[in-house]
């Protein structure tokens, strides 16, 4: 089955024209995906390989341009090169030659500083060897090599390995959107409204995710609408240890919840589980300090949720509103372009990610906070403004 789109871990193969990230991509995959030749600047567009890298699971390799091509339709690629860079969760830097040059370690700063963990991958084994001192120096840094041809398949296991050794723990599983709070047995109500920009036929990413989870945990799971939630509370004969709602109808749902049953939303489990939910609700102290005129961007992360949509678009903007008493602007970005300079705003109110791999949120949230501008997510917003926040962060011990 394939997994889905937010939970794939991107590994992108970045470097100069011609060094061989094609070539590698084929190797690695055992596939024939992505054309190779002697002409640089043969790939011009970010191509997705999916495959299944075993004991990691589900993977997206990208292919991109060479970061040196040239001229206008060059520096295009250059950026849309950046983009997929924006969204990996590893990268491998190939290069094709004996030393490491200016260039080389631009680029090894900008990965460093962007947060991706990176592997040097030293292609064309087969006619040279990295020197001494390159490789002295990568080792100084603490920064992980492999030397390997793709043309000999030499090393594309210690290749894979080495890759498999960079992986961040959160697609190792290793945490838990719900799980934690809940024991076998345990009753947890899933409140999920089904409106017009309810998607066809399926429930959301995280909602399907919680559930699993809650059945992973050997609990049990109950699904409702929002207009079910009271009644359903009164034919259980077991309170249930956690409700947790859509944060779009938080404040109906609070309302049907005794104070004593433990009530939070999707929304600030998952800032919890993929992004970081202490810097969110620092970020979302800003909003009461905002002044009429002041710059809001609301930051969607794909562009082709509808429901996501309306919520960016126009309940967000509405409920800023109504809780400030002020007009403020909203710029609104979407998918993968996120702003370099946001110099201009006051507040950046991000989605809640659902499509977003865990690392791509978190950066982020790193790059507003290193241009001092404050970050939060819709999920808390929302519960802020309908008076709510004390009360959805309480499960998880704030
Ligand atoms: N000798 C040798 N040649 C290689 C190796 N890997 C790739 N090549 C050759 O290097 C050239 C470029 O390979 P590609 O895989 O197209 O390189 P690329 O980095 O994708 O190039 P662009 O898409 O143009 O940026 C081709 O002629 C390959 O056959 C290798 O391990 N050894
Ligand atoms: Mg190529």
């Amino acid at each position: 089955m394939a997994a889905p789109r937010g939970e794939r871990l991107i590994i992108t193969l970045l470097g100069r024209r011609n060094v061989g990230k094609s070539s590698l991509i084929n190797g690695v995959t055992g596939q024939d995906i992505s054309i190779v030749s002697e002409i640089p600047g043969t790939t011009t567009d970010p191509v997705a390989k999916h495959y299944e890298l075993i004991p990691v699971g589900p993977v997206t390799f990208y292919d991109t341009a060479g970061i040196d091509d040239i001229g206008e339709l060059g520096e295009q690629r250059v950026k849309a090169t950046r983009r997929v860079l924006w969204r990996s969760d590893v990268v491998m830097l190939v290069l094709d030659k004996e030393t490491l040059d200016e260039p080389d370690w631009n680029t090894i700063r900008e990965l460093k500083d962007m947060d991706i963990p990176f592997l040097i991958v030293f292609n064309k084994s087969d006619i040279y060897s990295p020197g001494k001192k390159a490789l002295g120096a990568l080792e100084d840094k603490g920064i992980p090599y492999v030397i390997v041809s793709s043309k000999n398949a030499d090393h594309i296991d210690i290749l894979k390995e080495k890759l498999i050794a960079l992986i961040p723990g959160y697609f190792k599983k290793e945490m838990l959107i719900i799980g934690d709070l809940i024991y076998p047995r345990d009753l947890v109500i899933c409140v999920t409204p089904i409106d017009l920009s309810a998607p066809k036929g399926r429930l959301i990413l995280p909602q399907v995710q919680v559930i699993r989870e809650i059945l992973d945990r050997n609990a049990i799971a109950i699904t409702v609408k929002e207009h079910e939630l009271r009644e359903v509370l009164t034919r259980l004969n077991q309170k249930p240890v956690l409700v947790i709602t859509d944060s779009q109808v938080v404040l109906q749902a609070a309302a049907d919840v005794p104070e004593d049953i433990p009530f939070t939303t999707f929304s600030t489990a998952f800032a919890r589980y993929k992004a970081n939910l202490p810097a969110l609700l620092e970020g979302l102290q800003q909003l009461d300090q905002l002044e009429a005129g002041d710059k809001v961007l609301v930051a969607e992360a794909c562009s082709h949720h509808i429901e996501c949509d309306d919520i960016g678009r126009y309940k967000i903007p509405q409920w800023v509103k109504d809780y400030l008493g002020k007009e403020i602007q909203f710029d609104i970005a979407s998918g993968h372009d996120f702003p370099d300079n946001l110099s201009e705003y006051k507040l950046v109110i991000h989605c809640d990610g659902c499509m977003n791999t865990g690392l791509e949120f978190k950066r982020r949230i790193h790059h507003c906070q290193a241009q001092g501008v404050p970050v939060t997510n819709y999920g808390i917003l929302i519960s802020k403004t309908q008076g709510l926040l004390e009360r959805v962060i309480r499960p998880f011990g704030f």
